[in-house]
């Protein structure tokens, strides 16, 4: 069997890069988009070599070159987009669009799969000001694609460990507490943690599966559905030391979005509907959707015990 060419664009990023990896291990001939933009970004440039090396094909293509971009996309079955979130306003669903555009006139693209991998956007039609706007603009993306006929999977990555498990889910750091720990209202409700790569592996897999075609793929591996509380215990157990609990009310919680910087904003109306809300939990998926952990049992998830212990 020929395996799909996989191009991933935005491939330097956080997630992007574990996506290169993931379809390189899979055995995908994997493309990489190389903007000439990065210029000097030794870092990126360097990550881009790495990738070279490892296999990985570069594409030259921008952004500000429509042509460059069809070119890039008819050269492959697959195209997944990991641009950046939502850390500048409304620049990344234009790009994404941009993108949109591209495979549209191609023709030749499979599957597609946009910038996603987090809260299913479809849910959240009721999410609070100004952290809606990266929901609302998922979804704008998702009625390009599908009124182009593009075929798609959207993957629902839930929370990524770096922001959200070895901070134990404290915003604003990256670290665990070493004293005290901010309780969002009872703490109880489930959340979902995943390790990075394995938002990759299982977005790898879907990408050739006909059970994800024009579905979206929920990632939400069971022994990682877990209320903070159940995060913070899995934490004290490791360390064998027991944090002070703070408990915070939503009205407090929401109290710090006056004067915020607008990052901060969007991550607080994240972080209100995931704690206070369940919204990660709080439903049935239904024939729009496809549970990861269901399709690809084979898949050997990392559990939040052994991603925590990165941190000791
Ligand atoms: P990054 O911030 O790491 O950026 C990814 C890539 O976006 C960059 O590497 C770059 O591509 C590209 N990019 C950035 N700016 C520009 C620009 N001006 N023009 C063209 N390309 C640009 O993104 P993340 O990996 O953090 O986010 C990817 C997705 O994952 C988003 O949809 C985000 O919402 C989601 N996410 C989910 C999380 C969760 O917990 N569920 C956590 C974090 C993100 P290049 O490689 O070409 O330089
Ligand atoms: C991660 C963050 C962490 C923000 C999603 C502010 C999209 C999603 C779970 O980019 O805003 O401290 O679903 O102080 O659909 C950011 C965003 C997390 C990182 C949320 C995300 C999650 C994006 C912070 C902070 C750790």
């Amino acid at each position: 069997m020929t395996k799909n060419r996989v191009l991933v664009v935005g491939g330097t990023g956080y997630i992007g890069k574990r996506l290169v990896k993931a379809s390189l291990a899979e055995g995908h001939p994997t493309y990489v988009l190389q903007r000439p933009e990065i210029g000097l970004d030794i870092d990126k440039f360097q990550i881009l070599l790495e990738f070279k090396r490892r296999g990985a094909r570069l594409i030259e293509g921008s952004f500000s070159d429509h042509r460059s971009l069809v070119e890039a996309v008819k050269q492959v079955d697959v195209v997944i987009s990991a641009m950046s979130g939502v850390h500048f306003r409304s620049h990344n669903l234009l790009l994404q669009l941009k993108l949109v555009d591209a495979i549209k006139e191609a023709g030749t693209v499979k599957r597609f799969l946009p910038s996603e991998f987090g809260t299913d956007p479809a849910r959240m039609g009721h999410a609070i000001e100004p952290g809606r706007v990266s929901f609302d603009e998922k979804m704008i993306v998702r009625k390009a694609i599908q009124e182009a006929k593009i075929p798609y999977t959207y993957v629902s990555g839930n929370c990524f460990g770096g922001y959200f498990i070895g901070n134990l889910s404290q915003m604003g750091t990256l670290l665990p507490p070493k004293h005290s720990v901010q309780i969002y209202g009872d703490g109880n409700f489930k959340a979902i943690f995943l390790d990075e790569d394995d938002v990759a592996t299982y977005s790898i897999k879907s990408i050739d599966d006909p059970r994800t075609l024009n579905k979206t793929l929920y990632l939400q591996p069971p022994e990682n559905i877990l209320s903070q509380r159940e995060l913070v215990e899995i934490w004290e157990k490791l360390t064998g030391r027991t944090l002070e609990k703070i408990t915070i009310s939503p009205e407090e919680f929401l109290s710090q979005l006056k004067g915020a910087e607008f990052a901060k904003q969007v991550g607080l109306g994240h972080f209100y509907h995931i704690f206070y809300e369940g919204c990660l939990t709080n439903f049935e998926i239904g024939e729009e959707g496809e549970k990861a952990s269901k399709l690809y049992p084979e898949v050997k998830y990392t559990r939040v015990h052994d991603y925590l212990k990165r941190y000791l």
